[in-house]
């Protein structure tokens, strides 16, 4: 695999994968990159052996013959943030199911390998006594039109590799944290109105679990399952971090030196799911994956950090993020 096409190479995750690829390959790659308002193009700038392509991945005229020129499409373009979802869930159809029926039918013409990468919350939730956590054959349960889009996703990929041999693996990861997230996320929405001097939101009673994982671990996942991965197999992709948001919200508060219940309740986001948990036994033993972050509050600190050195790139889209939050009785 010496040529990769990432596709939402300038978003969140993608653009740590990327990162991840120039230091751990010898890959020549290219992002295909609508640039909507959660990518930057500053996280993928200047990075050797990396070419932007902006284009959109539902349009083939863009997709197919950039497809054929790749060793292996690794999916990561789409609309991301279930709040969004909620107020007009139209782009997450088009981007997120017509994109990836766009991407399948480009890599079933020209026989390019996919890696199609997607989320725990296609499983729905989990009560917070559940013993239970989201294993590969988990029934699919999503809640919102986000969750429901990347389902719609999966199940499309599934599809192409029975019906028609496309030579496509998927991923189901639970939340990521790290550099580069957009500021309308939970975690960086906090941490920047902590820096701001304000304070942190927390929707409904703050009891929801969410289990964290950092990007760079994804990013180790993936490049593990597009190497070693069986070819129609899912992996779920997990660092046993649950948390709820309160204690994370908590975390930050200490990290600043605030008192811990120096945060404000707000409005609850609709059919907010109750908790997530990945099991993730069947990657680490079938092809030896190990998460790197095992401590979840240093690797919060050092996101913290992060957020900190880099204001100069959240700072002039908070006023914006924060006014929409504030249309919803979220602010
Ligand atoms: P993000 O919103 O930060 O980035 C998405 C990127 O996709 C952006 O650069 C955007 O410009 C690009 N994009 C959007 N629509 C596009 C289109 N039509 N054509 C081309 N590019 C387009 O998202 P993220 O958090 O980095 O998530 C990346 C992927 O990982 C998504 O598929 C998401 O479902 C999945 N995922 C995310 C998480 C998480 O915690 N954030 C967890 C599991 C899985
Ligand atoms: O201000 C907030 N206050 C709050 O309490 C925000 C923005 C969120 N929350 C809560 C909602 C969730 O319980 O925090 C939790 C995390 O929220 P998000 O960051 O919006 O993430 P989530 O909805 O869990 O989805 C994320 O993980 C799975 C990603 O955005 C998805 O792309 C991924 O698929």
């Amino acid at each position: 695999m010496s040529r990769l096409l990432v596709t939402g190479g300038a978003g969140f995750i993608g653009s740590n994968f990327v990162h991840y690829l120039v230091a751990n390959t010898d890959a020549r790659i290219t992002v295909l990159d609508k640039l909507t308002y959660a990518a930057t193009r500053e996280a993928i700038d200047g990075l050797d052996r990396v070419e932007l392509v902006v284009g959109d991945v539902a349009d083939g005229d863009v997709v197919e013959p950039l497809v054929a020129q790749h060793d292996a499409v690794v999916h990561y373009a789409a609309e991301s943030h279930n709040d969004n979802s909620l107020n007009d869930p139209s782009p997450f159809i088009k981007t997120n199911i017509l994109g990836t029926f766009t991407i399948l039918e480009a890599v079933r013409k020209a026989g390019t390998r996919l890696h199609h990468v997607s989320t725990d919350e296609v499983y729905g939730d989990l009560d917070l006594d559940d013993p239970k956590r989201f294993t590969e054959d988990t029934p699919y349960n999503p809640s919102s039109p986000y969750s429901a889009s990347k389902a719609g996703s999966d199940h499309l990929v599934r599809a192409w590799v029975r019906s028609f041999g496309v030579r496509a693996t998927i991923s189901n990861c639970s939340n990521n944290y790290g550099p580069w997230q957009h500021i309308e996320k939970f975690i960086p929405r906090q941490i920047t109105n902590v820096i701001m001097g304000g304070r942190p939101k927390l929707y409904g009673d703050g009891l929801n679990v969410r289990d964290w994982i950092h990007a760079d671990d994804h990013s180790s996942a993936v490049w593990t399952i597009l190497e070693k991965g069986t070819i129609g197999e899912t992996y779920l992709v997990g660092a046993d971090g649950e948390q709820t948001n309160l204690d994370v919200v908590r975390m930050i508060l200490k990290h600043f030196g605030r008192p811990e219940d120096d945060f404000d309740h707000v409005t609850d986001r609709a059919g907010h799911d109750r908790r997530y948990a990945i099991e993730s036994g069947k990657l680490r033993q079938q092809l030896g994956w190990q998460p790197k972050f095992q401590d979840f509050e240093a690797g919060l600190a050092a996101t913290i950090e992060w957020y900190q050195a880099n204001e100069a790139w959240w700072r002039p889209h908070k006023e914006a993020t924060e006014a929409a939050y504030a249309a919803k009785g979220q602010a």
